[in-house]
């Protein structure tokens, strides 16, 4: 076994965040609220957990403190949103840490198996603590999507080291996207080293997940040159490295060939990350072969991106693409929590429904409620 070894970003500390504290603080939370104003608070809604007992069990790396973050982050209920914030804020100094690779593929690529196989030996074999999350931007049904993903990462789901979160479900305080930032952020304030997102589903969840992580990787299969053709040539723009899959038995060979055409593809496209060459490996994440040189080639990237200053300008560009979600969040939430919103907003929508008045016209109307408040 592999002797433990931190990796080198333990000891870098994040640039942006002071950059997301001051977001954070501005928009969202109230870190200087007075304690007689929180315990008000707190009375009256039951269901809001201890902040700081939460944080202080999550910072020691508590798996059933972190899960009950993750569930407060991604509450639909109103009442939850301000403290989830307020938690976030108190954590935010303890994120950042970690290694942060997204992980996407066509249905059956082996994702999953990848991931179960990958972080065992992350685990395992270097002593790290990954967390398994999951993006599907077109889940509707909180923990829905994953659930059949939890049995085929069987054993990395009993891995003390490691912890497997589903899917959330998007809602009107805020979509997939900041949920799954946020519950990362969440992750790594607990300890995790290596972040593992798995994009589910098919759509545009490869450009969201690409925006939130250090390293993209896309999981491919054998295939004629047709199947090569018809990869949709964005996604292989946006990948780290191609990783063709289910290289064993009869199929090893045949895996061989197509790594050296996308191989091939790679070297003519804009890489993904300056300074990094894109360059296809083959893997069986079924017989474990191949696995632990696709983390030396995540070690070299952190590397070379880290000492070009890429790794970090990168973290600074999505911090800042974050920021914008973030206030669309917030005023979506704040447009439509308002009292006068809500009751005008039924009849209205009544109105333009009848054909008595405009679109237009109504959300003019709204909005003139909206921003007299
Ligand atoms: N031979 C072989 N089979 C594999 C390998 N990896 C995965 N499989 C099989 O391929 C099938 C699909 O694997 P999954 O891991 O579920 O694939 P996925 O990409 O997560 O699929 P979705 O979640 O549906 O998008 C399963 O039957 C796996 O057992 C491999 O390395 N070799
Ligand atoms: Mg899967």
């Amino acid at each position: 076994m592999a002797p433990f070894k931190k990796p080198e970003w333990h000891q870098n500390e994040r640039n942006s965040d002071e950059f997301t504290t001051s977001v954070v603080s501005g928009v969202h939370a109230e870190p200087s609220m007075p304690q007689s104003k929180k315990g008000r608070f707190q009375k009256r809604n039951p269901s809001i957990p201890d902040i700081e007992q939460l944080e202080q069990d999550l910072l020691k790396g508590e798996r059933s403190a972190l899960a009950r973050s993750i569930t407060l982050i991604e509450s639909n209920a109103e009442h939850h949103f301000r403290p989830a914030q307020v938690l976030l804020h108190k954590l935010l100094s303890h994120s950042g840490k970690s290694i942060r690779i997204g992980i996407t593929g066509v249905p059956g690529a082996g994702k999953s198996t990848f991931i179960e196989t990958f972080g065992t030996y992350l685990c395992d074999d270097l002593g790290l603590n990954v967390a398994v999350l999951a993006v599907d931007p077109s889940s509707k049904v909180s923990g829905g999507s994953i659930l059949g993903d939890k049995t085929r990462m069987e054993q990395l789901s009993r891995n003390p080291r490691a912890f497997i979160r589903p899917s959330p479900s998007s809602g009107k305080l805020g979509g997939v996207h900041r949920k799954t930032r946020e519950t990362m952020l969440l992750c790594e304030a607990a300890g995790f080293d290596v972040i593992l997102v798995e994009t589910v589903g098919v759509g545009q969840s490869e450009v969201i997940v690409r925006d939130m992580v250090d390293f993209f990787m896309l999981l491919a299969l054998t295939g004629a040159g047709d199947e090569l053709q018809g990869m949709k040539k964005g996604i292989m723009e946006l990948a780290d490295t191609v990783i063709v899959n289910k290289a064993d038995g009869a199929n090893k060979q045949m895996a061989l060939r197509t790594k050296a055409e996308y191989d091939k593809i790679l070297h003519f496209l804009q890489p993904a990350t300056k300074g990094w060459g894109s360059r296809a490996f083959t893997c069986s994440a079924m017989y474990n072969e191949g696995i632990a040189d696709i983390w030396q080639v995540i070690e070299k990237f952190t590397e070379v991106t880290q000492q070009s200053g890429v790794f970090e300008e990168r973290r600074r560009l999505q911090t800042k693409e974050w920021i914008y979600s973030m206030i669309m969040d917030q005023l979506q939430f704040s447009f439509f929590q308002q009292p006068e919103i809500k009751v005008m907003l039924p009849k209205i929508e009544n109105d333009v429904i009848a054909g008595d008045r405009t679109v237009t016209s109504a959300v003019e109307e709204l909005f003139s409620l909206y921003s007299k408040q």
